[in-house]
This record gives structure tokens, sequence and C-alpha cells, in this order.
């Protein structure tokens, strides 16, 4: 044989290889996700070895709920969509309230479940759910990946599908065949980052925004509610501009509390209700008309109501509108302040005693509050917990509340002073998402103090992952307003089967929580005295800037409750 026969005969080089978990890892890195929060499990220990490759921080936990809420979490607070890695069977069932949670507040995160081997199919594998099906109704996307070669495409097809309308999570399961198998990286689709997806920064309807304008311009008394899609959307300048431009009282609930801070003069905070029975127009931003909003019940019934919504069919849901925008509540925002500031007279200055009307009711509001924000009651009263925690918070601190009755009082008291600086679970009310929402949040943002106010009954629940935190170099101060009982049903008991009666299955230990932070490395302070409650704060936060998480244990009273829970509010 001649050299030159000799060369050709040489076999060909391999085709290049891929395995299903590194591919997942591409898929992640396109999306721009830097961080999965897990707990491990056989079905998807090959997820974490791409995730080596692509550098992508892992984040292990030690429940899967704390896993789902902390991709919300740090979905929330990145801006980007979150991902969450579990298990087959329990692995998922565990991580399903955090999904279920992130589905009720849109926010936006992959979650990634393992599944028996394909061909095991309903063979009885260990760990075998039917996954889709349980996650289909509370995802925006639920889907099983068939080939390994599909395994990218069908990750940037669920992150594509959290982006429709009004985010939300997706779930993908990947059988562990499929995961494990390798596959010719050339026949595989791996889509490009930035390549399969368009922007979602649409104004709707032209129409709609001029005449929204014109609305607005005629209007002598409106006002303006600023929900969570207005942080979703990165819309805070948007909505600053807005209400500047044309002089309009503004309230925030959810993300959006912080959009403008306390002292500006479009801020109002305890005149909502007075301004919904007052104004002739009401635009309401990037928030249902659900429980929170009594299904839109507390609007004035001949006011102009009109909705800008990121989702089509949140517009005019439970309550008729006047008019509807759909699409990014941030571009129509400044659409229709462009629109209005064409005008001559944009109706700015004719609503000047509107806005003092509401000021001066706003002032007395919190005036009558006071007595309870400054009480030296013993046990310490959690108004004035509340009022600590709030002269407490910087600039830069991400507050969080998770519990009943006391962050229900908290949320008359604290004030974020800038966007994204309120965390609560949103309207799915998930008890527990505290831990994972001050975990994440300190991971996305390292420089930042982070203060997360628990009930106790809510501590319990996942407090456990405080040591996680701690591990990953992620403090952060945790408060707990311990009236030892979940307070929030206690009271609804004891209204409706009295003292005798009302005290079942709702009354909890003591717990001295603050020796579960010594436990861990950390500081941990029981407070008994208000007066106390500052001092125990600075020291907490002290020792938190030395590493490890804090708690502040603060004993209230279990005897006093939010208006709300008086008036059982959220059931009407
Ligand atoms: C996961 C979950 N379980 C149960 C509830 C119902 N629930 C709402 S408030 C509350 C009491 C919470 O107690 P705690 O955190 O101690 O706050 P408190 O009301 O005592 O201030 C309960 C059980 C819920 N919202 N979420
Ligand atoms: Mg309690």
């Amino acid at each position: 044989m001649s050299e030159a026969a000799e060369k050709t005969a040489e076999p060909e080089p391999a085709e290049e290889k891929i395995s299903g978990g590194h591919l997942v890892a591409k898929a992640l890195k396109a999306e721009g996700v830097d961080t999965i929060f897990t707990l491990c499990g056989g079905h998807i220990i090959d997820i974490y070895d791409g995730c080596l490759d692509e550098g992508i921080r892992i984040i292990d936990v030690r429940h899967e709920q704390v896993a789902a809420h902390a991709a919300d979490g740090y979905a929330r607070q990145t801006g980007k969509p979150g991902c969450a890695v579990v298990t087959a069977g329990p692995g998922t069932t565990n991580a399903m309230t955090g999904i279920a949670n992130a589905f009720r507040a849109e926010s936006p995160m992959l979650l990634i479940g393992g599944q028996g081997a394909l061909s095991q199919h309903k063979m009885g594998s260990l760990q075998d759910l039917p996954h889709v099906d349980m996650l289909a109704p509370i995802t925006k996307f639920a889907a099983s990946v068939p080939h390994t070669e599909r395994v990218a495409d069908m990750v940037s097809m669920a992150f594509r599908e959290c982006q429709n309308g009004a985010p939300g999570p997706s779930y993908l399961e990947i059988p562990r065949d499929i995961l494990d198998a390798k596959v010719d990286v050339a026949k595989a689709r791996i889509p490009a980052a930035g390549r399969y997806r368009a922007s979602t920064k649409s104004i709707g309807d032209p129409e709609a925004v001029e005449r929204l304008a014109d609305i607005l311009v005629k209007s002598e008394r409106p006002c303006v509610l600023l929900g969570t899609q207005v942080w979703t959307c990165g819309a805070t300048e948007a909505a600053r501009g807005f209400v500047r431009a044309l002089n309009i009282p503004a309230y925030m609930n959810g993300s959006g509390r912080g959009t403008l801070p306390p002292g500006d003069p479009h801020h109002f905070h305890r005149t909502r209700r007075v301004a919904f029975d007052k104004a002739d127009v009401i635009v309401i931003v990037g928030t249902p008309f659900d429980f929170r909003m009594g299904y839109g019940r507390r609007l004035r019934a001949d006011a102009t109501v009109v909705q800008i919504d990121m989702d089509y069919r949140t517009v005019g849901k439970n309550r008729d509108i006047s008019l509807g925008l759909v699409g990014d509540v941030g571009a129509i925002l400044r659409a229709v302040t462009d629109a209005a500031t064409g005008r001559t007279d944009n109706g700015a200055k004719g609503r000047g005693a509107w806005m003092e009307e509401l000021r001066a009711q706003e002032a007395g509001g919190t005036e009558k509050l006071m007595a309870s924000f400054l009480s030296e009651a013993t046990p310490i009263s959690p108004y004035r917990g509340a009022w600590e925690l709030n002269e407490f918070l910087t600039e830069d601190t991400i507050y969080i509340g998770d519990g009943g009755d006391v962050v229900t009082i908290s949320a008359q008291a604290v004030q974020p002073r800038s966007p994204g600086h309120w965390m609560d679970p949103g309207p799915l009310g998930s008890l527990g998402v505290g831990t994972a929402f001050a975990m994440a949040s300190k991971l996305a943002h390292p420089k930042k103090e982070v203060l997360c106010y628990y009930g106790d009954g809510a501590f319990a629940m996942t407090g456990f992952d405080m040591e996680t935190a701690n591990r990953f170099n992620a403090p952060y101060l945790a408060v707990i307003g311990n009236n030892s009982s979940m307070n929030q049903i206690r009271f609804g008991q004891i209204m409706k089967y009295g003292e005798q009666r009302g005290n079942v299955g709702n009354k909890l230990g003591d717990v001295p929580f603050e020796h579960f932070a010594e436990m861990l490395g950390g500081y941990g302070e029981g407070v008994t005295d208000p007066k106390e409650i500052r001092p125990a704060l600075e020291r907490g936060r002290e020792a938190v800037k030395a590493g490890k998480s804090a708690v502040i244990n603060i004993w209230v009273d279990p005897n006093e409750y939010a208006p709300g829970t008086r008036n059982q509010t959220m059931y009407k």
C-alpha cells in the first residue's frame, strides 16, 4: 500500500458528543442563568456536571420548596428567569409550592425535574410520578423531553414560554436515560444566546394610548395603582415620569412598592381607600382585581377605570373597565406620558387641590397609628416592632415579609426606600418563602443588607435553610415577631367559636429561636422590652456583617391583631 493510500484508510475522527445534562447547562447559560437552586438526586446529577463546565453556580439547599422559592426570588431580584433543579418524585412534589407561588406571583422561572428512564416508562421505576400532569395547571408550560438532541431546544422553549404575556414558571421533565445519553453535538439543536425569542416591550394599540392620554388630561381627580408588573417590566423610571408629568397621586402594591420613595410628593400610602372612593379616573397598572383589590368592588362604581397589564386575560376580569391596554407596562406608561405631554395643558396644575386633600388625610392616618407604633407596652406590641423595623431600614435594605399577622401589621409601617426592596409571597400567600427569598436576594446583591421579618409559624417552616445561606456566604438578618401562635388564623377561630374552642390547632410552643442562629455559628438575641428592639437590631446588623445570619427574636403580644384580620377582609 502506498503512503497516500495508507493515510486515507485512517479512521475518521469521532464526532464530538455531548450529554443531556451538558446540553441543559449550555441552554441555561444562553438564557443568562448564572445560578441554579437544587437538592441532589440520582436522576439529575449530569446537570451538575454540565454546570461545572459552563461556570453556573450550584446552590444546594435542604428542602426543594426552598429551591423553588429561591429561584422565584432570584428572578425577582435579577430581572432574569430563575432556575431550580430537583429530582423525580418527592423532589418534585416538594418543589410544587414554590412553583405555585411563582405562578400566582407572575415570576419567571424554570423548574427542571428528573424522571425515571424512558426505557422503564410506566414500569414502576424509583420515584416515578406523572410530573407533567401535576405541574401543568400551575405553570405556563409543562413538558417532558423525548430525545437527548432536543434537550437544549426544549430548555429554551420553556424559557420562551415563561415570558409569554405576564411571566410565570415553566416545567421541564427530563427522563434519566435522555439526560445521561450522549448525542452528536452537530445533531443537537442548541439555540444561540439572544437569538431564540423576541422583545416583549410592546405598547399594544396606539389608539388606546391616545385615548388614555385624553382621559387623563381631562381628569380632575385621577389616581394610579402601581403593581408588581411595574417592577417586572423594569418600569420604575417610566412610572415616575408618568406620575410627575401628569401630577397623579400614586399608590403601590406588591413588588411595585418602593417605585417612589416615602416623602416623594406623589407617594401615597394610607389613603388608597379614600382615593378609590373619590377619584374620577383610576388607573390600575400591572395588578389584577383579585382579593387584594376586593375583586375590583372597592373602586367607585362610576369612576373611569383603566387597566394596563401584560396579560390580556387580566384586563376587565371581575370588574368592568372603561379602557384596557395590554403590553409592557413601562412602554405603555412612557407612551401615554409622551402623548399627554404634547398637549398645551396636560391638566397637571389643576390637580393640586386633589393632591393636597389626600396629603392631609395621609398625615391624619399616620397620626392615628402613631400611638400604637410608639407603644411602650409589654408584651411588645407588634405595631411597635413594625415601626422599629421601618426606622431601622436603610436605602439598601431588602425587606422580606414571611408570616401572618405580624407581617400584615408591618405593611402599615414599613415603607421600602427603593424599588425591588420589598418582597412578599404574592397572592398565593405561601408561608415559608422568607428564608429562600433572603438567601436569593443576598446572592443576587451581595453588597445589600437583607432583612426578613417572619412570624414564628412561618420561620419554622423553612428556617433550616439559614444554614444554606451561611454556607454560601449569603448571611441575612432574620427578625421574628414571636407570638407563639398562628395568630392570623387564631383570631378568626376565636371570633367564630369563642375563647374555649377557638384556640385549637393554632397555638405553638414558646421557642427561643435566637439559639437557632447560635447553633449555626451566628448571633441570636431574644427581646422582651420595646426599648431593646433597636439596640438588638443594631447588634444583629453588625453580626451579619461578620458573615453569619443573625436571629432577633422579638416576643410580641399574642392578643394584638391587624385590622384586616379583625375584619377578615382576605375572605371578602
Ligand atoms: C403554607 C401555608 N400554610 C398555611 C397558611 C395559612 N396561614 C396564613 S397566616 C397563618 C399563621 C401564620 O403564623 P405566623 O407566621 O406565626 O404569623 P402570625 O399570624 O402569628 O403573626 C397561617 C397558618 C398559609 N398561608 N401558608
Ligand atoms: Mg405567630
